[in-house]
């Protein structure tokens, strides 16, 4: 529904684009949330946001990010979207589960086996599916952008084996499925927002805390962690949020300004977070952190440990949505 409409739309706004008159457009100001810092790959992206936006609406409306989780938190920010006192937010799906049960299904383990496979189902029917169920949120989800896939890092000791984990202090985002999956192996989950990590791993509160490459890079996580395990044990996308009730006061030529924008944002953002991965892994290693892979065989036991975890957080998940999105690996897996 959201793509078939917003398809006629984009045709209506290449349309009055290629007339003489600029889109017929209000002075607005959008204040955009983020956890990461600018120097992250989403800074790239909110660039282009920028550009894109000022060149559709020839300057007449303002774009301000906010970076380092500075107007709350990734669930605080996306409450202040619901209730229409903040216009936008870009955040991980997994602390908004308690909002969207459904978004769940992203934090399954070894979900995706790489971004192609990613930015197929986000951008694909799946991703529409589950961007339609935010308007009953008061959220509207302009586009899917990329954290990426996760690694972990400890100040203990290297993670060469599941029996590594053992006892670890790890902190994973506010989703029980992380904290199972990391309970599953043996781990001391703590779930804590973004915003609190460093602080709480420099004073030693924690052991350890999985993130992308870029962002442990852009974060300094390096300053006070000493091992790098590279898992890949989950794929987290982002969503540039819109408050609804903010989107409500836009015309169509406005709404559509707003996810054409996000989209070439989306591009970018992507691009340069692929570009920069290989290099922020040179950087840790550099910066003294010790590296490791895992071994086929140790991420095939991880694999198997942490299977059950489907199971328990299908029912929550949902099962139509849980299906749907095995569904539609296997289809683009048998191509
Ligand atoms: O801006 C996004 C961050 O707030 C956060 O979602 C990043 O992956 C993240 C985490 O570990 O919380």
């Amino acid at each position: 529904m959201r793509k078939a409409l917003l398809t006629s739309m984009a045709a209506a706004f290449a349309l009055s684009t290629a007339m003489p008159a600029l889109a017929q457009v209000e002075e607005r100001t959008i204040r955009i949330s983020n956890g990461v810092n600018e120097d992250h790959p989403v800074g790239d992206g909110v660039d282009a946001f920028k550009a894109c936006v000022d060149e559709a609406t020839d300057g007449a409306w303002t774009v301000n990010a906010f970076w380092g989780s500075s107007l709350g938190d990734d669930l605080d920010a996306t409450q202040q979207l619901r209730s229409g006192t903040l216009e936008a937010v870009i955040t991980s799906t997994s602390p908004l589960v308690g909002i969207e049960p459904a978004l769940g299904v992203f934090d399954l383990p070894f979900l995706f086996a790489n971004e192609e496979e990613a930015d197929a189902i986000l951008d694909g029917e799946f991703g529409d599916y589950v961007s339609d169920m935010m308007p009953e949120h008061n959220l509207v989800n302009l586009a899917w952008w990329e954290n990426g896939f996760r690694n972990l890092t400890n100040s203990v000791r290297p993670v060469e084996s599941v029996e590594d984990l053992n006892g670890m202090r790890v902190r994973v985002m506010q989703n029980n499925i992380f904290l199972d999956t990391f309970e599953t192996l043996g781990a001391n989950a703590t779930p804590m927002a973004f915003g609190e990590v460093f602080t709480a791993l420099e004073t030693g509160a924690i052991d350890a805390q999985e993130n992308p490459f870029v962002t442990i890079d852009t974060s300094q996580f390096y300053e006070v962690q000493d091992y790098l395990s590279v898992t890949r044990h989950a794929y987290t996308p982002f969503m540039f949020l819109f408050s609804k009730p903010v989107w409500d006061t836009y015309s169509e030529e406005e709404q559509n300004i707003l996810v054409t924008c996000a989209e070439q944002g989306r591009d970018e953002q992507r691009r340069v977070s692929r570009e920069l991965s290989d290099q922020s892994l040179a950087k840790l290693r550099e910066s003294g952190m010790q590296v490791n892979e895992l071994s086929e065989e140790e991420q095939e036991r991880i694999r198997e440990q942490v299977a059950e975890v489907y199971e328990r957080h299908a029912e929550n998940i949902g099962p139509e949505v849980v299906e749907r999105m095995q569904t539609a690996l296997e289809e683009m897996r048998n191509q």
